[in-house]
């Protein structure tokens, strides 16, 4: 028996880097004073969530302290925490928004 011969080729397909943009998780933080109704309705301004889901969510930054209520592109995502930093400053709540990106 000879060597191995070379008609078994494996076959290595390269594809072009499809670069696709990072993404980046939008998180909302519990705090003490900020009203729940407050949190609810910016989740439906800022992040288009109905009333029962931003219930929803409200609650669960409440008892776990944080969640992530949107992923979006990094300009997006700026905008965002921007809008809900702004709108919480001006209603005088401590309410506080951040960005983070997405493994
Ligand atoms: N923990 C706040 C309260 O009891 C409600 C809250 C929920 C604040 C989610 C911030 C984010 N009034």
């Amino acid at each position: 028996d000879g060597p191995p011969e070379g008609d078994a080729a494996v076959v290595t397909k390269t594809r072009p880097k499809t670069q696709k943009p990072p993404l980046y998780k939008v998180l909302l933080l519990n705090d003490d004073y900020t009203p729940m109704e407050f949190v609810v309705h910016v989740l439906e301004r800022f992040f288009g969530m109905t009333h029962a889901q931003s219930f929803e969510i409200m609650l669960v930054v409440h008892k776990r302290g944080v969640a992530v209520v949107g992923v979006f592109s990094h300009e997006i995502a700026e905008t965002k925490v921007a809008q809900v930093m702004d709108f919480a400053r001006r209603h005088q709540h401590p309410l506080q928004c951040t960005m983070e990106k997405e493994e």
